[in-house]
């Protein structure tokens, strides 16, 4: 079996489609998304559905977690992420609703086991011990030795000491990270670049171009 985890989709439908297609994805390949399947591309209901029906594994990222806040009712939600909520079946809802913040993989057939979560982990602090906050908001630990959201410092991810190797996504601006026990996923396909899968067991990465930009990033 071959587990194909792949990075921020944020509603591109087709290029997700395409990427499982390059990677030759079989009915025996296990998926698992990294998290922010909405917002910002072209189909973010189409994501969350096709998701839900084919029964693929994903981890919560901060924009499903804002849709989720807006369904909700909680009032300082974007209107993006009100239209998503307001979009999304009841069924679909509920899915993303029962999604993990982190999910370890102790089947994929690697030496290692594999964390999937969104944002990052911070080193010393058990995965069960992770605050909320820095599962799907990580970025960085700053010269002082705090954890950031924002690019001020070093990828967190390249302080990870092990022995989990963690996949995540959630950082575009830095693109893919390939660090000794991390790997960074979100090659900004939503941006115009690319959607990108880590397959395992082989650590294989596997990317398919955007067909535009969507959104423009933000620095
Ligand atoms: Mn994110």
């Amino acid at each position: 079996m071959r587990t194909l985890i792949i990075g921020d989709v944020h509603g591109c439908l087709d290029e997700l489609q395409e990427l499982l297609a390059r990677c030759r994805q079989t009915p025996d390949d296990r998926v698992v998304l990294v998290g922010d399947l909405v917002a910002k591309g072209p189909d973010s209901v189409g994501v969350v559905r096709w998701a839900r029906q084919g029964g693929i594994a994903a981890v919560l990222g901060n924009h499903d977690a804002h849709v989720l806040r807006a369904h909700h009712g909680e009032s300082d939600v974007r209107p993006r992420h009100r239209a998503i909520a307001e979009a999304l079946a009841p069924a679909d809802l509920a899915w993303l609703e029962a999604l993990p913040l982190w999910l370890r993989l102790d089947d994929a057939g690697t030496e290692t086991p594999h964390v999937v979560v969104h944002g990052g982990l911070v080193a010393g602090v058990a995965l069960e011990r992770q605050e909320r906050e820095h599962l799907l908001n990580l970025r960085s630990i700053t010269p002082d030795g705090r954890p950031s959201k924002r690019l001020d410092g070093t990828p967190w991810a390249a302080l990870w000491p092990g022995p989990e190797h963690v996949v995540f996504g959630h950082d575009a601006v830095r693109g893919l990270q390939r660090h000794p026990f991390a790997t960074g996923l979100d090659s900004g396909c939503v941006y115009g670049r690319e959607l990108t899968a880590l397959v395992l067991p082989a650590g294989e990465l596997v990317s398919v171009p955007a067909a535009r930009a969507y959104a423009a990033i933000s620095r």
